[in-house]
């Protein structure tokens, strides 16, 4: 039976950088999932009968919104909803699944790298037939539907077997329950030289991932261990648990120090990666070396011809502007398209369908391609590994042959975490006024050449999405960025992006705060960042 439910609106289920992203005890009101997943079905067109993708990162809530989604599914008229088993589906594999089978659409379920647990984070993001996430045109009509939503509808029907593979039948609906993993791993296989990497391990090359509680461990577990012949325990954290087992599932230097420790002492493997929650981003480390994943981006493009799956070369790249400009100088040697836009793979769908890029990056552990239009994590790591097999080279040996080809871009991001809302906008805010008047100022031997708030047009489709973070750029072609977090759930995240571009190989031995250090005050100069957030220091350096 298909009720209809009267409701009211709740406040603030305006989607983010990626989705709605709330405390469970927000998302848990009676209601409030509902009100969000009927706003996005009555903001669409045309899918009477279509099929609908839905997938999660396994986190705690994770199973009641897909019993949920695939209730108002049918309600909704959906021909046919297309599940992970066990309500699982990495973001990439998601992705994919909605290219392959031509569904209409996908509900993605995750928090990325937010904690997980009754009291931590949950999101809900809704990707679109390119299985991209919905442009802005889309998500500002779901926001709009939200405040005045007045019913919802949903299959009044017992909860739906998850883990059985295989099909069955809700109001007239049909539900296919799949394997979260095989179409990923097929994909991945037509992409990279398994062969090759199965050879470079078989030599002795010892490769860790540390998927962090969270969802990448069967695909990892599948991919390295099964078919790339690692030992079994390669993996770490393989089984995905509502709370990640406690972890943070942010792949970075603060988050997945033990791999990186591991990575980096004499008797520990050559090779380590980590995943996030839902298996979009990947921290990489070779022995000796970390790799920012601004260079990670550059160094898959120069390198990209080694992969079968690329071996006709690329057609652009395209970057997230607080991204490094590494690779940019790969794309000025390549002769190809280089492409600059906001912050937030939605960005990236229109040139990916254009074909005019075809490998895309952001800072924040986001490395993909034109294979699906997700960031990828597995995809970054394979990409790794087919690379080091073709090269027959380390990790820290090809980003030093990078760095003494192409110059280095030092580069962190200063993060600080839950500051108060109201200070984090009165400091963009006096960023933003001052901007004219900070050309020519000098900070010590640096020098303001321009300052601006970044504004995206995209070259496909013409629309403008303005207010993506102020730069202020240096002559000599440093810079500072500042923006706020989209993804946060508690207060205001002030990200701060610090950028040198050093051209002389005998430089690029210095560690990468003490390269940035007068950016970095300069930073603290024009932002008054101690004094307006009341921080002496960043939560989290990257
Ligand atoms: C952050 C990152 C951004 C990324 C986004 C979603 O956004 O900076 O690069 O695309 O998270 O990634 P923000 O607005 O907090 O800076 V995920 O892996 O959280 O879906
Ligand atoms: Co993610």
């Amino acid at each position: 039976m298909i009720k209809t439910v009267a409701t009211t609106p709740f406040d603030g289920q305006k989607p983010g950088t990626s989705g709605l992203r709330k405390k469970v005890p927000v998302f848990a009101q009676p209601n409030y999932a509902e009100n969000f997943i009927q706003s996005i079905f009555d903001s669409l067109e045309g899918f009477a009968g279509e099929t609908l993708v839905i997938g999660g990162d396994g986190r705690y809530f994770n199973r009641e919104v897909i019993q949920i989604a695939i209730k108002m599914a049918a309600a909704n008229g959906f021909g046919k909803v297309m599940v992970g088993q066990g309500g699982i589906l990495s973001t990439p594999a998601a992705s994919n699944v909605i290219r392959k089978y031509k569904a209409f659409g996908g509900i993605v379920l995750s928090a990325s790298h937010n904690p997980g647990g009754p009291n931590e984070d949950f999101g809900i993001k809704y990707n679109i037939g390119n299985g991209g996430p919905a442009p802005e045109k889309i998500t500002d009509a779901i926001y709009a539907r939200t405040k005045v939503i007045d019913t919802y509808k949903i299959a009044d029907v017992a909860d739906i077997d998850l883990d059985k593979v295989g099909t069955q039948t809700v109001e007239g609906m049909t539900v296919e329950v799949i394997d979260p993993v095989a179409d990923y791993v097929e994909l991945m296989e037509s992409l990279f030289d398994f062969g090759a990497i199965r050879a470079l391990i078989a030599g002795g090359t010892r490769v860790v991932i540390d998927s962090m509680g969270a969802v990448t461990g069967p695909y990892a577990t599948e991919i390295l261990e099964k078919r790339l012949g690692a030992p079994a325990g390669s993996v770490r954290n393989s089984t995905p648990l509502p709370d990640f087992g406690g972890h943070h599932p942010d792949p970075n230097l603060v988050h997945a120090k033990e791999l990186y420790d591991d990575v980096m002492s004499p008797e520990g493997p050559d090779f380590g990666a980590a995943s996030d929650g839902d298996g979009d981003r990947n921290m990489v480390v070779g022995k000796g070396m970390f790799v920012t994943p601004s260079d990670s981006l550059a160094i898959i493009a120069a390198n990209a011809t080694v992969a079968p799956g690329y071996s006709q070369g690329i057609a652009g790249i395209a970057r997230s502007m607080p991204t490094s400009a590494a690779a940019d100088r790969v794309a000025e040697k390549l002769g190809i398209g280089m492409y600059e836009t906001p912050t937030g793979w939605k960005f990236f769908g229109n040139l990916l369908d254009a074909g005019k890029a075809t490998v895309c990056g952001e800072e924040s552990f986001g490395t993909g391609s034109d294979h699906v239009r997700e960031k990828d994590g597995l995809w970054a790591v394979l990409f790794w590994l087919n690379i080091l097999a073709a090269r027959k080279q380390s990790v820290a040996q090809i980003v030093k042959a990078h760095w003494a080809e192409y110059g280095r871009n030092y580069y962190s991001r200063h993060d600080y975490e839950e500051v108060d809302t109201d200070a984090a906008n009165g400091l963009m805010a006096h960023l933003r006024d001052s901007l004219a008047s900070l050309p020519g100022q000098t900070f010590g031997a640096l020098e303001v050449e321009a300052a601006d708030d970044f504004a995206y047009h995209d070259p496909i489709d013409g629309s403008v999405s303005k207010n993506q973070g102020i730069r202020i750029l240096f002559k000599g072609g440093s810079r500072v960025v500042f923006r706020l977090s989209g993804t946060g759930t508690a207060g205001a995240t002030l990200r701060v992006y610090v950028e040198r571009y050093e051209p002389d190989a005998a430089r690029h031995g210095i560690d990468t705060q003490e390269a940035l250090a007068d950016l970095i005050a300069a930073a603290e100069h024009f932002a008054q960042i101690k004094t307006r957030t009341g921080r002496e220091t960043p939560t989290v350096i990257t």
